[in-house]
This record gives structure tokens, C-alpha cells and sequence, in this order.
């Protein structure tokens, strides 16, 4: 189940740069297929120091993480929602994606063209906000004009989402994101088929020369204060340099270059991280000496639906899971010496899975 995070932003701000650096960097763990799937679509593992703790234990023959994708969506300018610079291609690619990365340019560089002129993050911020916004105004509308009717006549259920839409709309059109407008729970249903794109989760990532890596400068702040009416995390980093970060293979001398920096991980990394966070997702394991392996699943999920993501069978047939945590693991060592010390619980089909759990799910089919 891998997500997709697309990366979007005004041209020239480091997208792709971002992208290259997240497909070239050279994948954590031993004999994973890391690849590019598409010429702008690549698949990242996610960096988790768990798994290393695992296979000291384990030593299995193989570990595989889990991995999520990046899609770099260029051609995003002003008036897109208007099919300029194919905008409509482009705006179709964001409809597909779970997040939103938001790169955005915080970097002074006079050989390189601001496609406004000057560096202004929440000048660059609306550009992209608008033209998204409308899109999503287009969406809302035609859907009024369709229940408008029905509302008119009285139905109780038309009126109701007559008038979430009109929340919408105007919202929208006052310039919010859809994510930022308030919005019972239930009342969710009512706009689930629009698909709006900035309902999705987002998180920007402001672009810095390497010397700002570590302090930010005056556009970071600007960008900061601005999302923060958005709740929005901001990640600091210099495409530039992860660019070069990620070329190393040694991982002593990638952390020598980390430290040269002042850096404990790289910006990438944290940008994983951040993203596999953002989509509202967590990992359990599995363990045995053929393979650790680790899983996604969303928060939230019991037991026999986190077993499906491994196969459709074991969600089918699902009997129990035994479960042990992390820490008792490490404490007892083997699964043998958890079982003894009453470490490994049995949990059914109402269990709901933790992040770190290490699972092994008994089914039948
Ligand atoms: N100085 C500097 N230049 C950068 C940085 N990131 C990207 N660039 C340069 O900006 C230009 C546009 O970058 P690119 O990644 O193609 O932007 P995109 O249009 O958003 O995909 C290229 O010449 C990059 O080398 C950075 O962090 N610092
Ligand atoms: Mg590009």
C-alpha cells in the first residue's frame, strides 16, 4: 500500500532537484528494489532505526523497509486552473496523490530566475494556493448547481449538503483551503466525491542556500508565520545539498558530511518522515529469520485489516494475532525468551495494531 506524496510548487523553486536527490539517494537498507517507476514518479523507504534494532536480533537473511512514493508535479503556474501551462494535466496528477509537499523557494540566487522576480515565500504560497483553490471552487459550484434544485423543493437532505457547499464555496472563495474550513466529522461524506485538492494533507518544505540550513533566515520565518494558521509543518532544507548528501554510499562518511553541516540527519530523511506522518500513517513489523520486514498501515486499524496489507488471505481467514512490543524484545532477546516471560499477547480481531508492534498473525482459509 504505498502512498503518494506529490511534490508541487511554482517552477524553479527546487522540485525537481528534490526529487532527483530522493530517487538517487541510496536506499538504507540491503537489497531493496529501489527504483523510479515512472520518470517522475520514485519510491523512497522510509528511514526507521527500528529495523536495524530488529535484525541485530533477528539476523535475518533479508530486511526490507517500508517505502513510500514521490510524484514531481511540474507545470504548476498561475492561471492553471485555467489550463495555462497545461494546467489541467497537472492539476489531474495532484487529484491522484494521498499529500501535498509544498516546496517552496527560500533561497536567494541571482542566477537562477524567480519566475515572479523576487523571492516572497507567501507571494509564492498564494500563487499556488489560488490557483488550487479555484479548481476546487469549479468542483464545489457544479455540484450546488446539481442539488440546487432539490434543495429548493424541500428534500432534507439536499438542504443539508446545500449548505455544507455553501460553506465551501465561500470559504474557497475567500480564499481558504478546503482543509482549513471547519467541518463536522459526518459531514465529510458530503464532499468526499469532489476530490478537492486542497483538502489533502500538505506540508511545505522551504527551500534554503546551505547556510541556512540549520538557523533559517527571514523567509523561513515569513513562511512560518503564515502556515501557521494552517497547523502546517515546515521543513527546512537545501535541495541543493541533499543533492549531494544523497550520493553518498559510505554511511560513515555520509554522517562525517552531515556533521561538517552541523546536520544530524539529512533533510531528506526528515521530509520522509515528515510525510509518512502527515498521511496518518504507522508501521509494524514482522520478524522471523527469513525476512523483518516492516508494514504500513494507517492508524487506527485492528488487527485483521493491518494482516490484509501483508496478504487478502490473512485478513480473510484471520484467527488471532500474537503481538510483542518492541521494547520487550530487546529486553528478552529472542521470541522464544518472550514467550516464556509472558511477553507475546494474543489479541483477536478488536485488537488495534500500535506503531512498533511486531505481529504474527495465526489464520485460516
Ligand atoms: N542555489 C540553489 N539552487 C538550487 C537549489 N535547489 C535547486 N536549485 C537550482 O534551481 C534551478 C531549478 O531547480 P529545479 O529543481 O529544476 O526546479 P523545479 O522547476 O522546481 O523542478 C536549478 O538550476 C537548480 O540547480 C538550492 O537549494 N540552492
Ligand atoms: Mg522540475
Amino acid at each position: 500500500m504505498a502512498l503518494q506524496c506529490g511534490i508541487v510548487g511554482l517552477p524553479n523553486v527546487g522540485k525537481s532537484t528534490l526529487f532527483n536527490s530522493l530517487s538517487s539517494a541510496k536506499a538504507e537498507a540491503a537489497n531493496f528494489p529501489f527504483c523510479t517507476i515512472e520518470p517522475n514518479v520514485g519510491v523512497v523507504t522510509v528511514p526507521d532505526k527500528r529495523l536495524k534494532t530488529l535484525e541485530q536480533l533477528v539476523n535475518p537473511q533479508r530486511v526490507l523497509p517500508t517505502v513510500i512514493e514521490f510524484v514531481d508535479i511540474a507545470g504548476l503556474v498561475k492561471g492553471a486552473s485555467k489550463g495555462e501551462g497545461l494546467g489541467n494535466k497537472f492539476l489531474a496528477n495532484i487529484r491522484e496523490v494521498d499529500a501535498i509537499i509544498h516546496v517552496i523557494r527560500c533561497f536567494e540566487d541571482d542566477n537562477i530566475v524567480h519566475v515572479a522576480g523576487s523571492v516572497d515565500p507567501i507571494f509564492d504560497k498564494e500563487v499556488i494556493d489560488t490557483e488550487l483553490q479555484l479548481k476546487d471552487l469549479e468542483s464545489v459550484e457544479k455540484k450546488i448547481l446539481r442539488i440546487e434544485k432539490v434543495a429548493k423543493s424541500g428534500d432534507a437532505k439536499a438542504k443539508k449538503e446545500l449548505e455544507v457547499l455553501v460553506r465551501f464555496r465561500d470559504g474557497l472563495k475567500s480564499g481558504l483551503n478546503a482543509r482549513a474550513i471547519e467541518i463536522e466529522k459526518e459531514d465529510l461524506e458530503i464532499i468526499r466525491d469532489l476530490q478537492l485538492l486542497t483538502i489533502k494533507p500538505v506540508l511545505y518544505v522551504a527551500n534554503v542556500d546551505e547556510g541556512s540550513i540549520q538557523t533559517g533566515n527571514k523567509y523561513v520565518e515569513e513562511l512560518r508565520n503564515k502556515v501557521q494558521e494552517e497547523n502546517a509543518e515546515v521543513i527546512v532544507l537545501c535541495a541543493a545539498l541533499e543533492s549531494q548528501i544523497a550520493e553518498f554510499e559510505d554511511p560513515e562518511e555520509k554522517e562525517l558530511f552531515l556533521s561538517e553541516y552541523g546536520l544530524e540527519e539529512s533533510g531528506l530523511n526528515k521530509l520522509i518522515s515528515a510525510a509518512y506522518a502527515l498521511l496518518d500513517l504507522i508501521t509494524y513489523f514482522t520478524a522471523g529469520p527469513q525476512e523483518v520486514r516492516a508494514w504500513t498501515i494507517k492508524k487506527g486499524w485492528k488487527a485483521p485489516q493491518a494482516a490484509g496489507v501483508i496478504h487478502t488471505d490473512f485478513e480473510r481467514g484471520f484467527i488471532k494475532a500474537e503481538v510483542i512490543k518492541l521494547a520487550d524484545y530487546q529486553q528478552f532477546k529472542t521470541e522464544a525468551a518472550c514467550r516464556e516471560n509472558g511477553k507475546i499477547a494474543i489479541e483477536g480481531k478488536e485488537y488495534i495494531v500500535k506503531d512498533g508492534d511486531i505481529m504474527h498473525f495465526r489464520f485460516n482459509v
